[in-house]
């Protein structure tokens, strides 16, 4: 299921990502412990840092970020489940990643509802580079959110698109997936993942 968001759909009609690369902080920087406030102006700041972070993200590459993973403890995550991501080889003989079948999508000020059923899925965090590991979340969830122009949306959401979102809500409520663990697995990543650090891998 590709689920759109209208009102980005004419926005993004020739979407290309471009922008600034922002520095992703990794766990367990404190920006990413911390509850972020809601977004009150609907500026063009908030545009450049939506398509910044959409632009960050797709480099990564990564499917979700949030605005604490790049040190902005506001109420915003920037979402793509969609693209394809194809090596290409240049004419000068060096590789490249060539992506297309973009999807963004921009949440603000979201708000989770109507959680309904169970769902395993292994999830990844761009904040915890090189972790990987199930998580149990809603299976299908509504969301509430606001565009970048202040508008209300809800949308329904299952599978990947429905795990995306929660585990994005959970960075504004300072919550990294790890946490989500049982605290025997939750220690053993931690550790393993700040070991890997030290040695900067
Ligand atoms: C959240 O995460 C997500 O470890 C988005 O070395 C992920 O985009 C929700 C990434 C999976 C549900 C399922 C992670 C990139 C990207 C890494 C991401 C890494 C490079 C994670
Ligand atoms: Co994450």
């Amino acid at each position: 299921m590709k689920t759109t968001i209208a009102v980005y759909e004419e926005a993004f009609k020739d979407f290309s990502p471009s922008g600034e690369l922002l520095k992703i902080f990794t766990y367990p920087s404190p920006i990413l412990k911390k509850v972020a406030k809601p977004v009150e102006d609907f500026n063009e700041d908030l545009k450049s840092l939506c398509l910044n972070m959409l632009y960050t993200m797709y480099k990564a590459p990564g499917i979700g970020l949030a605005a604490p993973q790049v040190g902005i403890s506001e109420r915003i995550f920037v979402m793509d489940i969609d693209y394809k991501r194809e090596a290409v080889t240049r004419a000068d003989g060096t590789n490249d990643y060539q992506l297309s079948h973009f999807n963004p999508m921009i949440f603000i000020n979201p708000v989770i509802e109507n959680k309904r059923g169970e769902i395993l899925y292994q999830e990844g965090c761009l904040s915890v580079p090189g972790v990987y590991e199930d998580v149990k979340r809603a299976e299908e969830i509504s969301v509430k959110f606001q565009d970048w122009d202040g508008n209300h949306h809800t949308i329904e959401a299952n599978e990947l698109l429905s795990v995306c979102i929660q585990h994005e809500n959970d960075h504004l409520e300072g919550i990294v997936f790890l946490e989500r663990l049982s605290m025997l697995k939750k220690n053993l990543l931690m550790k393993k993942f700040l070991k890997k650090k030290k040695k900067g891998k």
